[in-house]
């Protein structure tokens, strides 16, 4: 049967990222996909200025309670940039709310990189997403979100591979039985991530060449690869490459096409490479 993901992140309407690539992502891998949008923006928060913000905080009740009257059931449900630490309680009550014995729930607490908040949060929503982490089956937060969420200082580039598998550890003790760390690089060359699985005490790593530059939607773009991997029922350590692989494919692309990376990569013309990986 075809597997159903409810997946809650904000509409930007320009500058791909949250629902804009998870949809198209997760469709492509076959999954009926049902949003649950937790804002609206004229464009996301990274390298614009004078964006709108429409919170829909106030939807969500009434939204979820509609779903309950449907009987609605779903096989996964993953969260990414939310609108407000109010919403983070109220997902919290989504999860407990929809989860089945085999829903399996990621939370990319996406609000934090390159060491810094995105400009919307402070550090008690930072807190607050720990608290949602907590819930979760499978987190997938970069180096400052973890650093964020364990209140611990961020590393920089300054860190090593028991510094890694520490704050891993630590991340699975929050809650989560699986966890996957991105943006992690042992080299100048290359950039990939680790996972850990608190079940088997297995650490893996995959690492793919690193390409100049920052590229936004990219947290975003690998957290919906590795979903939809995951419910295509791949392995962890095989999730964690199936992802960078395309990610690092659509960030090759919109590198050589030398087009502006604020408005998002290519990762349109990934879509079938990612099918591909699937079947793999
Ligand atoms: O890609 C993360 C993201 C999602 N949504 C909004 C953002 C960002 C990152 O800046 O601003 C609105």
């Amino acid at each position: 049967m075809q597997k159903r993901v409810i997946t809650i992140q904000d509409i930007s309407c320009i500058g791909k990222c949250s629902l804009t690539v998870a949809l198209p992502i997760l469709s492509a891998a076959g999954l009926e996909t049902s949003i649950l949008p937790t804002a609206i923006l004229s464009t996301h928060t990274g390298g614009f200025t004078g964006y709108t913000f429409r919170d829909l905080t106030e939807d969500v009740e009434p939204i979820t309670a509609h779903w309950k009257s449907l009987d609605v059931r779903t096989d996964a449900i993953y969260t990414g940039y939310l609108g407000s630490e109010r919403q983070q309680q109220l997902i919290a009550q989504l999860f407990s709310d929809f989860r089945g014995s085999d829903t399996l729930i990621l939370v990319d607490p996406a609000m934090a990189d390159q060491g810094k908040l995105y400009p919307a949060f402070d550090e008690r929503f930072a807190l607050g997403m720990r608290d949602l982490c907590a819930q979760a089956d499978i987190i997938a937060p970069n180096i400052t979100e973890a650093s964020l969420m364990l209140e611990k200082p961020y590393p920089g580039e300054d860190y090593d591979q028991a510094w890694i598998e520490q704050t891993l550890r630590e991340l699975a003790d929050l809650g989560p039985a699986q966890v996957v760390l991105t943006g992690v690089s042992f080299t100048p060359e290359s950039l990939g991530a680790a996972a850990f699985n608190r079940t088997t005490g297995s650490v893996d790593y995959y690492f793919t060449e690193r390409i100049a530059g920052y590229y936004h939607g990219t947290g975003d773009i690998y957290s919906s690869a590795l979903l939809a991997a995951l419910l295509n029922d791949k392995p962890l350590a095989e999730a964690i490459r199936v992802a960078c692989e395309f990610t690092v494919g659509a960030i090759r692309r919109t590198h050589d096409a030398q087009t502006d990376p604020k408005y998002g990569v290519d990762f349109e013309h990934e879509l079938g490479h990612l099918i591909e990986l699937l079947k793999g």
